[in-house]
């Protein structure tokens, strides 16, 4: 099973040839100091993968030491804005000629169809290339003020960022947790998920192959949750954490960080709803909302869980949704034509399979899907429950997997409220023809990102990030300069 016919995989196979990964503190790549290492499993085929080095306390200790030191530095911190431009090019440029290995790479270890992981490659170039433009246009303010002072304001790095992340799309992840910090001045340590660390450790590799790079800078620390991840968000050596996962688990670190008073972004669960007006462009709702929910086998924080239809479409859009998301190819995520892969781990696989006894304990209508597939390898069904109301478990709890909940509406008032009828508030859909109705519950709707008319499109432009539950700030856009830098006002009297 070795799909030699995916352009990236001898590249990626012999990569993974390689023997053990390691960790990356202060330029150099070495072993835990434990010297545990951690099996990696093919989602796809169960198979052990590789084997990556099991971080620990000490290991994060030595990380933050180097990142403080590189901080300091002058080869770091006294250089042009634009010689830090060149630094994320040059990182940009290397993703983009290991792009196919990467994909390869993304695709055995996460287990996301190729067509999908060359989309995350794409979208991780694009998103460094954005922040590459950033150091030279972080400017400060000249204030008003009268004629015997000269009051301005300066931004800068915040210092060491711990920056952790999940499985679900490592690729853009890493250049969401790298680039903006790295315009910025300021010197990082990143967690990749112990589930999916393969091609943030590559993208590491590449970093520090341009040479650009000063030792320290750039330190990836591999490893669980509850031990590097804990020692990141308690380290009173590192200024800023930034955490992409599960709500519960940012609770854990939002107190953790209080210790030294950590600048927090918090990046959380969502259970988007995906709204359908019945004077929508149909068709194009209907494809988008399938995808809202299995791409990625649902595997999204802004995956459109809850969807919305008014009441007086709702059988018929139910049915429809259910033909074509029951007709999507699961399978291989090597195969071309295959739509859904795997989802991440047994665990995840169980954790999904009881939103499905739950939602067929409360009643809901199972249209179709409900099962595991296959022997081998982690297989979900696309799996449609209409007729769902919003205080049904399945229509509360984030489920990270390919289930939607369809679930009815009378107007727009109440389409707004059973809307934000959810302790989250990550992203949104509406689907209308009607130019005012779409900015208005555009506007009631309390989430951080809302599409009109199309649905989880990604762009580097956009802040994105959570009301409520689902987080804490924006990252992307110019909203990440800001979260990496503190503002310094100086007066002068003259
Ligand atoms: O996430 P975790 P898990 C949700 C989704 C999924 C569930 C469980 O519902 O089913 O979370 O996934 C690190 N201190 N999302 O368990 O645990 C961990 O090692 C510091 C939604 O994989 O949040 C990993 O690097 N760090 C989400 C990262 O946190 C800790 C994306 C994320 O893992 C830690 C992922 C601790 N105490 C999961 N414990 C989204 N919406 O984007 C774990 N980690």
């Amino acid at each position: 099973d070795l799909h030699p016919e995916h352009p990236g995989m001898k590249a990626a196979r012999r990569w993974l040839a390689g023997g053990a990964k390691k960790l990356l503190i202060d330029g150099n790549w070495v072993e835990a100091q434990s010297g545990r290492t951690i099996e990696v499993l093919n989602p796809a085929t169960e198979e052990e993968l590789a084997r990556i080095a099991e971080g620990d306390k000490a290991d994060v200790d030595a990380a933050v030491a180097a990142a403080r030191r590189a901080f300091d530095a002058p080869e770091w911190k006294g250089i042009s804005p634009h010689a830090r431009t060149r630094v994320l090019l040059a990182i940009a440029d290397a993703v983009e000629r290991h792009k196919d290995e990467l994909s390869a790479l993304e695709t055995l270890d996460n287990g996301m169809p190729t067509w999908f992981s060359g989309a995350a490659v794409n979208m991780c170039i694009d998103a460094i290339r954005y922040y590459a433009g950033w150091p030279s246009k972080i400017l400060g303010t000249t204030n008003p003020t009268d004629a015997s002072n000269f009051i301005y304001t300066l931004r800068e790095p915040v210092g060491v960022c711990g920056q952790i992340n999940p499985w679900n799309v490592p690729l853009l992840l890493v250049a969401l947790k790298i680039a903006p910090p790295l315009a910025c001045g300021n010197t990082v340590v990143l967690k990749p998920s112990e589930l999916a660390s393969l091609t943030s450790l590559r993208i590491a590799e590449l970093a520090q192959e341009t040479g650009l790079l000063p030792p320290g800078v750039l330190n990836v620390v591999t490893g669980y949750g509850q031990t590097v991840g804990a020692a990141i968000s308690e380290h009173p050596g590192i200024d800023k954490v930034s955490f992409t996962g599960s709500t519960a688990v940012g609770r854990s670190i939002l107190l953790a960080s209080a210790g030294n008073f950590k600048r927090v972004t918090l990046e959380l669960g969502g259970k988007s709803p995906n709204i359908i007006f019945p004077d929508a462009d149909m068709d194009k709702a209907i494809a988008a909302a399938v995808n809202g929910f299995t791409r990625n086998s649902g595997q999204i924080c802004s995956t459109g869980s809850r969807l919305f239809v008014h009441e007086s479409i709702h059988d018929e859009v139910a049915q429809e949704i259910s033909r074509i998301a029951g007709g999507l190819k699961v399978g291989s995520p090597f195969d071309t034509d295959t739509k859904l892969g795997p989802v991440i781990s047994a665990t995840q696989r169980q954790r999904i399979m009881g939103y499905v006894d739950s939602g067929n304990q409360d009643g809901a209508s199972l249209m179709t899907g409900g099962c595991t597939l296959g022997e081998r390898g982690y297989y979900v069904a696309p799996t449609v429950f209409s007729g769902v109301t919003n205080r049904m478990k399945i229509a509360r709890e984030e489920i990270f997997g390919p289930i939607v909940a369809i679930i009815p509406f009378k107007d727009e008032e109440d389409a707004v409220f059973q809307g934000n009828d959810s302790t989250y508030g990550l992203a949104a859909g509406i689907w209308t023809r009607d130019i005012g109705r779409a900015h208005k519950v555009a506007r009631a709707i309390r989430a951080g990102r809302v599409w009109i008319n199309t649905f989880g499109e990604t762009d580097p432009v956009m802040p994105f990030g959570g009301f409520k539950q689902s987080g804490i700030g924006r990252e992307f856009g110019i909203d990440s300069i800001m979260a990496y830098t503190e503002t310094k006002s100086v007066q002068v009297r003259f």
